[in-house]
């Protein structure tokens, strides 16, 4: 794979579905702006904040005071995938730092310790099973609200880079059904309004708020520098690009 990654690479094209297995450090600046652009302004001060470490997993740099940490994700274990163009900004109040985010930031370990990708997603889910990984024993949320993400993505659910920022309540089992959501991944008004996204598997469900559209065109002005550093920095984080 590395190989014909490398070849395709050399060639000058982007490489769908071809996502190399090896992870690059982000310029530790960028990293952590880019981190704690997933929390609301007030938040960011006194927000905790790890950085991706290659050999370990990630490790402290920024030790709050508020409850909430912040990373950017490059390793999503429900993918079963392994790919290094995976950057996901995630801000977590406390009880989801204990729960979710600990899980999150374990799938980097696991991925830095040299793990495939089939066998750490059977190992988390193994974990939410067997309850080694309890999920949050209160409500609370995880902050989305950053001005570029590149993960899967409506209304296909591929990798793209995207301005979609919301909030996502830790919601346990609970499913569209429940409080009678049908999002539509191909209607982006049909996910208005909350509706339960199950990442991977039950236990790791969140009720999502997009957040509107005056609202997103206020953090897009405000992380404009932002955005062209990220854009200078790697090709795929260019919003202009949207789909590789
Ligand atoms: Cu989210």
């Amino acid at each position: 794979m590395k190989i014909i990654t490398a070849f395709i690479a050399a060639l000058g094209f982007a490489t769908p579905g071809l996502a190399a297995d090896t992870l690059d450090t982000m310029p530790p600046k960028l990293e952590t702006q880019l981190a704690l652009s997933a929390a609301p302004p007030h938040l960011r001060d006194k927000a905790t904040v790890h950085l991706l470490d290659l050999k370990t997993g990630y490790r402290l740099t920024q030790e709050g005071t508020n409850g909430i940490t912040c990373i950017v994700e490059r390793t999503q274990w429900e993918h079963a995938d392994f790919r290094d163009d995976i950057f996901v900004p995630l801000c977590y109040d406390a009880e989801g730092t204990k729960t979710y985010l600990r899980y999150i930031m374990d799938t980097a370990a696991m991925r830095a310790q040299g793990m495939d990708p089939a066998a750490l997603k059977a190992e988390v889910e193994k974990r939410f099973r067997d309850k080694t990984y309890p999920v949050p024993s209160k409500p609370g949320l995880s902050y989305m609200i950053a001005p570029v993400m590149r993960t899967s993505s409506p209304p296909d659910m591929k990798i793209r880079t995207m301005a979609m920022p919301h909030l996502m309540f830790y919601a346990p089992y609970l499913t569209n059904a429940e409080i009678g959501a049908a999002p539509d991944f191909t209607n982006f008004d049909s996910l208005l309004y909350p509706f339960v996204d199950k990442q991977g598997n039950p236990e790791h469900s969140y009720m999502i708020q997009m957040i509107g559209a005056a609202e997103k065109a206020k953090i897009l002005a405000e992380h404009k520098q932002l955005l062209e550093d990220l854009c200078a920095y790697r090709d795929v984080l260019c919003l202009t690009h949207m789909e590789h």
